[in-house]
């Protein structure tokens, strides 16, 4: 297809999606000119208010669901001018909302459900100060609001399904703007700057796609480590050699420069924050021994993610492990053959997480289930918040 013939196709599509969005711009039109005479009659009512200043803005995306700036700030009351451009493949939109609710407004968005598409995926909130309409690849648009008076961080976030989590930025409303690789109210890959130079990294060999498995050298693990990155900014490393998760992280992914360099003598660099590590003993248990004997058997991809199989005292499981929806964390979902043998899970942890499981319950540390006939066992580990996590 030609460069020319695709941008006609997104024309197209741009104009499909126009139409049905008109009633609801032109009501929005018409709230912001009723909002810009409210604001007139308060700037005249106090005629000793000084002139606020007009913020330009102009705020892009980038590859891996970013918005450049990841931040930016106004004076309270300021006029802000919005300048969105979608030079993405995929849709997009931005909204800013009140303090605290990016979450609440990405989740109303979620909740329009078959309607979300009309609506451009902007719900109907009062926590949301000011919406762009949905943008298809190579759409603009411009608007404009009014910085609150009230001091404070004002999220934007994208509201596009699945974007939510990691799409979002920061507006500093009369607040002070912490260092970049400090900023909580900043998604993770928007604060990795190399601390001795500042520049920013730009290296990455594979895209920022996930999810992504790699073998690959890997610091606290054996020759046979798997590093594996998943959605929602969350990472782990499983030691194929001992059949067992290592290391879970979250944050950017892996630099395999050190491997690469070394010809394969070196380890890779973990460029996240590691939050949890197992201990040493084997926290599946089948049969009574403390040390059960572990054999790898390979594994297979579902959706792109490994399910690592193996066998612990001859009984057959596999594991499947993603990220948690929402916070950092695993959920790692077991699968074991039929067996007489008491099963245990023990949790190896110095801390740092909390546990949880679909069936059982964890007594000391231990859970134990039946697998007579063959079990699937979810277990949950969730950043705790002593150690940094956030619900
Ligand atoms: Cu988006």
């Amino acid at each position: 297809m030609s460069r020319r013939s695709r941008n006609h196709w997104i024309d197209l599509r741009l104009q499909c999606f126009a139409l049905p969005l008109y009633p609801g711009k032109l009501a929005r039109m018409i709230q912001l000119s009723t909002r810009a005479v409210a604001l007139m009659l308060i700037i005249f009512a106090g005629a000793v208010t000084a002139d606020a200043a007009t913020v330009r803005q102009t705020i892009g995306v980038k590859t891996g669901m970013q918005f450049v700036p990841p931040r930016f700030t106004a004076a309270p009351g300021d006029k802000i001018v919005i300048q969105f451009e979608n030079p993405d493949e995929m849709a997009h939109n931005l909204q800013f909302v009140k303090p605290g609710k990016r979450m609440p407004v990405v989740t109303a968005a979620l909740l329009l459900g078959p309607d979300g598409l009309n609506q451009g995926f902007i719900p109907k909130s009062p926590d949301i100060l000011a919406a762009s309409k949905l943008l298809n690849p190579g759409g603009k648009d411009q608007f404009e609001f009014t910085a609150p008076t009230k001091p404070g961080v004002y999220p934007y976030v994208c509201t596009f399904p699945g974007h939510g989590l990691v799409m979002y930025g920061a507006l500093y409303v009369g607040t002070k703007m912490p260092a970049l690789a400090d900023d909580p109210n900043i998604p993770p890959q928007a604060k990795m700057v190399d601390s001795v130079t500042g520049a920013k990294k730009s290296f990455h060999a594979w895209g920022e796609k996930r999810p992504l498995m790699y073998r690959i050298f890997m610091p606290d693990a054996g020759p046979a480590a798997i590093a594996v990155a998943l959605a929602n900014n969350q990472a782990y490393c499983w030691d194929a050699g001992q059949c067992r998760l290592r290391y879970a992280w979250s944050g950017e992914f892996l630099d395999p420069w050190p491997v690469w360099r070394a010809n394969g003598n070196g380890l890779a660099k973990v460029l996240g924050k590691i939050y949890w590590r197992g201990g040493e003993s084997f926290p599946l248990r089948i049969g009574r021994a403390a040390s059960p004997a572990v054999q790898f058997k390979g594994y297979r991809m579902l959706n792109g993610y490994p399910e690592f199989r193996y066998t612990v005292n001859r009984v057959e499981v596999s594991e499947l492990i993603m990220s948690r929806p929402m916070g950092d964390g695993l959920v790692r979902k077991f699968t074991i053959g039929s067996t007489d043998s008491r099963v245990q899970f023990i949790a190896d942890t110095g801390g740092g997480i909390d546990l949880s499981a679909d069936k059982g319950e964890f007594k000391n540390g231990r859970l134990a289930i039946d697998a007579r006939f063959g079990a699937e066992l979810t277990i949950t580990m969730a950043r705790a918040a002593e150690n940094g996590g956030a619900e």
